[in-house]
């Protein structure tokens, strides 16, 4: 039950009770992040920043979320499959997949497989309305959402509470709009992302789109620690007099576009792998393979953590990102706004007294006989009053939304997908009930700047709460496993 009482759609509000039942069941201190991020929401509808159908809470990723993302054929799915410990995804040398497929616990021991609407359409994903932000990008394809998604389920226990993303193999030139806009979606919301190449082919050339997209556009990342760099199918350089020169042409590479620090790790499938006959590098490279494998797997598991800590920590950044950044943006367009208003105005009374002058003038009448009029004809001086100003109000409130309406177009709707609607807000605030000399948007003042004060507080709170339950000063971290094993909540479809 939430402790407020909210003017939102119904659909919004069943999709949230089916959110707040799952995380109730797998993390209680995730449920308290939800109700913040409700009572953010809140202050959003006020200001005009949501419509009452959306939520902030249906912006972000519930669940902790891997994604494997890199070139085609560097063997993503064989590594899946393998960490699921179930050949659930298809494999081969040809390029094999050629949409996402979403992976999640499923009780059955049959996977089932369900089309990217039931993606889109369900809150507890983190594809809620992707057909949204593909439409965006690519009009007409929001549709074909099928065709770039889909969910798998797994009875794995290693997917419990978890999800993980196999993806297409990256070749930018023969990705649509769609699949490019998918991958960024799928890197912001991931809590970890492996990032794969192919030993192969460890030259530049053959992983140029990945380099470009995936290594360049994300080295600069706040969250550029979330990536780990995997030279995948290393067994296949145990043949090269010198399989070291494999790993530093990838490295090189890498290098090249910025990414000089950072987790670098060479792998390889054992199933799949090519026979090594040489038995001291043999050795060699199983004991490299193992080191690098435990970490990626240590890694995998802290995903939960990482995600408990990134929901609790997006509330803070939410709301400074609102009022650091996205309400001296809207004080700025409204002052825009004002200064145009108030010129226009002082233009039109300019206008007015000219006309007025004229006519008395032409009439012959100077100051002092206007003057001497008002006073002997009170009433019709009332009335001459009275609708000067009223041609005035027309003006004026023609005036202010002719101003706004041409502000309103140069404003983007978002400044970046999941953001607030900043257009929205703007229109809001300076609807004609509205003060023009009011420098704040729509909802803004101090209620609602103490009231984000106490919505960061208890955000705090949460995540010392997150630190009693995960860090353990005496070194030992066996009770993040008890009360993990105490969650029993994991996200069945
Ligand atoms: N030698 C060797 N082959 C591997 C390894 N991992 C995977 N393979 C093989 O590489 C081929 C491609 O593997 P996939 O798992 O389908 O690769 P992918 O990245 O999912 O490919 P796409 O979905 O097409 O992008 C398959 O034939 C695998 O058997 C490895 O570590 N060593
Ligand atoms: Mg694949």
């Amino acid at each position: 039950m939430w402790p407020f009482k909210l003017r939102t759609t119904k659909r919004l509000r069943s999709m949230l009770s089916k959110l707040e039942q799952h995380i109730t069941m797998e993390n209680s201190v995730l449920s308290e992040a939800l109700v913040s991020y409700r009572q953010l929401d809140q202050l959003a509808y006020r200001m005009g920043l949501l419509s009452r159908d959306e939520s902030f809470a249906l912006r972000i990723a519930w669940w902790p979320m891997i994604s494997v993302l890199g070139t085609f054929s560097s063997g993503k799915s064989t590594f899946i499959n393998t960490y699921l410990g179930q050949d659930l995804q298809s494999t081969g040398n040809q390029a094999v997949d050629d949409k996402f497929t979403v992976v999640c616990y499923g009780g059955e021991s049959e996977p089932r497989i369900l089309p990217g609407m039931a993606l889109n359409g369900d809150a507890r994903f983190p594809f809620y309305q992707i057909s949204r932000e593909i439409e965006k990008v690519a009009e007409g394809e929001g549709r074909r959402i099928d065709s770039f998604l889909q969910l798998k389920t797994s009875n794995a226990d290693h997917i419990k509470r978890k999800i993980i993303i196999d993806s297409p193999g990256f070749d930018a030139d023969a990705q649509r709009n769609s699949i490019l806009r998918i991958s960024s979606h799928i890197i912001d919301l991931s809590d970890l992302v492996l990032l794969f190449f192919d030993a192969r082919h460890p030259e530049p050339g053959a992983m140029q789109d990945t380099l470009n997209h995936l290594v360049e556009a994300t080295v600069g990342r706040q969250d550029a620690n979330k990536f780990m760099y995997i030279l995948n199918q290393i067994d296949t350089a145990a043949r090269e007099d010198n399989p070291e020169d494999v790993v530093g042409a990838w490295q090189r590479a890498l290098a090249q576009k910025g990414l000089t620090a950072g987790r670098f790790f060479t792998i390889y499938n054992e199933k799949a792998a090519v026979q090594i006959d040489d038995e001291t590098r043999k050795a060699r490279f199983q004991k490299k393979r193992d080191a690098d494998m435990a970490d990626i797997t240590a890694r995998m598991a802290e995903v939960e953590v990482e995600r408990s800590y990134r929901i609790v920590g997006g509330i803070e950044k939410l709301a400074k990102y609102i009022e650091e950044s996205i309400v001296p943006e809207l004080k700025g367009y409204i002052s825009r706004w004002r200064t145009r208003v108030l010129w226009g105005d002082a233009v039109f009374a300019v206008i007015i007294a000219i006309i007025i002058g004229a006519g008395l003038s032409s009439i012959g009448m100077g100051l002092d006989g206007l003057s001497d009029w008002l006073v002997s004809n009170k009433v019709l001086a009332i009335v001459a009053g009275a609708s000067v100003f009223s041609v005035y109000l027309l003006f004026h409130f023609w005036w202010r939304r002719r101003v706004a309406r041409n502000i309103e177009k140069r404003i983007p709707e978002q400044k970046g997908p999941g953001d607030p609607n900043l257009r929205l807000s703007f229109r809001n605030s300076v609807s004609f009930n509205r003060s023009v000399f009011q420098p704040d948007p729509i909802g803004w003042g101090k209620r609602t700047i103490r009231k984000m004060e106490g919505i960061i507080q208890s955000a705090n709170q949460q995540t010392e709460m997150l630190n009693d339950r995960y860090t353990d000063p005496s070194g030992k971290r066996s009770e993040i496993a008890s009360l993990d094993s105490q969650d029993a909540g994991e996200l069945k479809v």
